[in-house]
Formats: structure tokens, C-alpha cells, sequence
């Protein structure tokens, strides 16, 4: 058998997109390093506490902190994330992803287009996108993106200036997309079976975690409940 050619570039994308697909099915508690509830000298240590504890995907989340200060903290997380296999993701910013070796990017609707964040970052990497209507959500499927966060669902201090979307498109949004769609936006363990009951399989959880007196018990218990 001969050498194989290297398969166009639109084919590569699309075969990446099914890998990451792939690997981001198995993916259903997303963990949120957001520097509103943690302070900078103990990312280290909570990054280490939600990967030991169980989280499948870990977000640094920074906002207004300069550009060189997300880049350390990512610096320090991003060995704690690879030694666990956990897939390590940048809030916003596409090119302090692809410098520190981050996993992906997570760009919002305000932010550069998916296709501007994947140029940086490459068809290797993982690229998420905000959505928060069904209408947004049906648009970034149309784009070269391996999952949506989809809310926020219920009100949420993280997020204060977003309205909340509710419960009842996350049926809608499940059965039209066939891609990993994490629900977002106040969600904690006690909503956990509520969201799962109107269709939802993946959730991002930010305060529930951080404000939690036991991290892992806290991923833990979510996790049992998404996987059951
Ligand atoms: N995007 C939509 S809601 C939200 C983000 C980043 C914050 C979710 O945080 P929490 O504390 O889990 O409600
Ligand atoms: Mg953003």
C-alpha cells in the first residue's frame, strides 16, 4: 500500500471537530477558575483541588486582569491540568491559550468570531463559544466550534448583568444540536436532577464549586448526579 496523502484542510478541521467532539462526550461537569472567587495567589491550589476532585474540563476565567498577569496564572495552571488529563481552557483570549499551551479558547458573543480564535489557536485545539438563546445557539453550530455553553439558566452573582434564559429551551436546544452543550448560570448541585429532567447532560458550575467548604465532595456529589 502506498503513502497515503494528507487530507485537505477542510477535512482535517472536520475530523479534528469529530475528535474533540468525541472526547468532550464523555465530558459532562466543567469547572470555572474565575478570579472573582479566587484570589490570584490560590489559583495553583484550586486548580489542583477541582482536577483532583473530579472536574472534566477546567476554564481559567479572568476578567479585567491584565493580559500578562492571566498569562502567568495560566503558566501555573496549565502543567496542573496536563498532569491530569484534564482539558485546559482560556477565557477570551485565543493568543495567551496558544502561548501557554492551553487546550482551547472560550469566546463569548462579544468577543472575536470562533473562526478568528480558531485561527489563532489552530484546528488542533478546542474552541467554545457563550450562547444564550436558542437562536445564538443554532448560529455556533454553524461554526467551526466543539461545544456551547448554553444560558445563563437561572440568575447568577457570576454573571449579574445577564438575564436569565430558563429551563425551557434546553430540551429544544439538546434535540437540534448534536454537539456538547454545557448549561450554565446558576447551577448547583440542587438543580442538578431539575436541569437533567428537562433534558440537559452537561453543566458548568462556577460559585456552587468555589464557594463549596469541600471542593471534591462537591464535584463528587455533581458528578454522580450527571453520570447516573
Ligand atoms: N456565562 C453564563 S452564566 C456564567 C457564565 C460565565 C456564570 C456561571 O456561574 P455560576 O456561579 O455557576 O452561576
Ligand atoms: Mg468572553
Amino acid at each position: 500500500m502506498g503513502i497515503q496523502p494528507a487530507p485537505p484542510a477542510g477535512c482535517r478541521r472536520y475530523l479534528m471537530t469529530i475528535r474533540h467532539m468525541a472526547n468532550l462526550y464523555h465530558c459532562h461537569l466543567y469547572g470555572i477558575l474565575d478570579l472573582g472567587y479566587v484570589s490570584r495567589d490560590q489559583v495553583a491550589s484550586v486548580a489542583r483541588e477541582l482536577v483532583d476532585g473530579g472536574v472534566d474540563i477546567l476554564q481559567l476565567r479572568a476578567k479585567g486582569i491584565s493580559k500578562d498577569n492571566i498569562a502567568a496564572m495560566a503558566c501555573q495552571v496549565q502543567p496542573i491540568a496536563k498532569i491530569a488529563q484534564v482539558p485546559f481552557i482560556i477565557n477570551d483570549h485565543a493568543d495567551i491559550a496558544l502561548a501557554v499551551k492551553a487546550d482551547g479558547v472560550h469566546v463569548g458573543q462579544d468577543d472575536e468570531s470562533v473562526a478568528a480564535a480558531r485561527a489563532v489557536v489552530g484546528d488542533q485545539a478546542i474552541v467554545g463559544k457563550s450562547t444564550h438563546s436558542l437562536e445564538q445557539a443554532r448560529a455556533a453550530a454553524t461554526e467551526p466550534v466543539d461545544y456551547i455553553g448554553f444560558g445563563p439558566l437561572f440568575a447568577t452573582p457570576t454573571k449579574p448583568e445577564y438575564k436569565p434564559i430558563g429551563m425551557e429551551d434546553i430540551a429544544q436546544v439538546h434535540s437540534d444540536l448534536d454537539m456538547p452543550i454545557f448549561c450554565i448560570g446558576g447551577v448547583k448541585q440542587e438543580n442538578l436532577p431539575t436541569i437533567i429532567g428537562q433534558g440537559a447532560h452537561r453543566a458548568v458550575i462556577v460559585s456552587g464549586i468555589l464557594q463549596s467548604p469541600d471542593k471534591a465532595a462537591y464535584i463528587g456529589a455533581c458528578q454522580s448526579i450527571l453520570t447516573q
